[in-house]
């Protein structure tokens, strides 16, 4: 088998999704056994290559945002587990200083734009940052993720439209699990292949093996490519 990553990139994906791993489940157990953490919890378990993945296509000054299930993804912009534990358990160390909890980890330092409790939100939102990004003249990229069932809000379209048309450096990241909490992605359309949406708009779109860091790695620098 060709390698085609270096051993350096293979071993920086596999710190960065065992640190995501281990925090998750360490948090999970804290929230099911003590009571003290409050709130919603939405674990990363199993996303972890995606983060990996988007880490190595990206640069530290692009901007990441996402919805409500942020731990993984704010751990791999580089906002310290013990900011974003605390911010678990609602303390002043946290990450959005005990104000905001799971859903609603913040940095902007590491760029990182949340964390976001209504579904959908942030592809608006995400549009919006990358919008301010072209204006000031950066050329970094905004990534803005959303889940299967957030694929589902009406807003999704319109920002979509206004992305393609307005030229914005934004990449959406669908991460397709297959489900809206207990709501399976056929039971909500006929259009399972959610990258199809795209099509109506003409934006470029792209299925990638969530599971693969190396075909993350892959398909976003494409995406990254494009939109810087
Ligand atoms: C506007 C809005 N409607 C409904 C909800 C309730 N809700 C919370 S999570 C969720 C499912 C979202 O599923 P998905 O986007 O696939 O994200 P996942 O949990 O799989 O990462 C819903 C409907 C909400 N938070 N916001
Ligand atoms: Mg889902």
């Amino acid at each position: 088998m060709v390698t085609k990553f270096s051993k350096e990139t293979y071993l920086y994906w596999y710190e960065l999704m065992l640190l995501i791993r281990q925090f998750e489940l360490m948090a999970e157990e804290k929230y099911k056994m003590e009571g003290k953490i409050r709130g919603f919890f939405h674990a990363y378990v199993g996303q972890e290559a995606i983060a990996a993945g988007c880490m190595t296509a990206t640069r530290p000054d692009d901007l990441f945002i996402t919805a409500y299930r942020d731990h993984g993804l704010a751990i791999a912009k580089g906002v310290s587990v013990n900011s974003c534990m605390a911010e678990l358990y609602g303390k002043a160390t946290g990450c959005a200083k005990g104000k905001g909890g799971s859903m609603h980890f913040f940095s902007k330092e590491c760029n990182f734009y949340g964390g976001h409790g209504i579904v959908g939100a942030q592809i608006g939102t995400g549009a919006g940052l990358a919008f301010a990004e072209k204006y000031r003249g950066s050329d970094n990229v905004t990534l803005a993720y959303f889940g299967d069932g957030a694929a589902r809000q009406g807003m999704l379209h319109e920002v979509f439209n206004l992305a393609m048309h307005w030229k914005l450096p934004v990449i959406f990241i669908c991460e397709n699990n297959h489900y809206a909490m207990g709501t399976s992605v056929s039971r909500t359309s006929n259009i399972t292949d959610i990258y199809k949406l795209a099509d109506a708009y003409e934006m470029p779109a792209d299925v990638i093996d969530g599971m693969s860091a190396e075909a993350v790695h892959d398909g976003v620098a494409r995406a990254v490519r494009r939109a810087r």
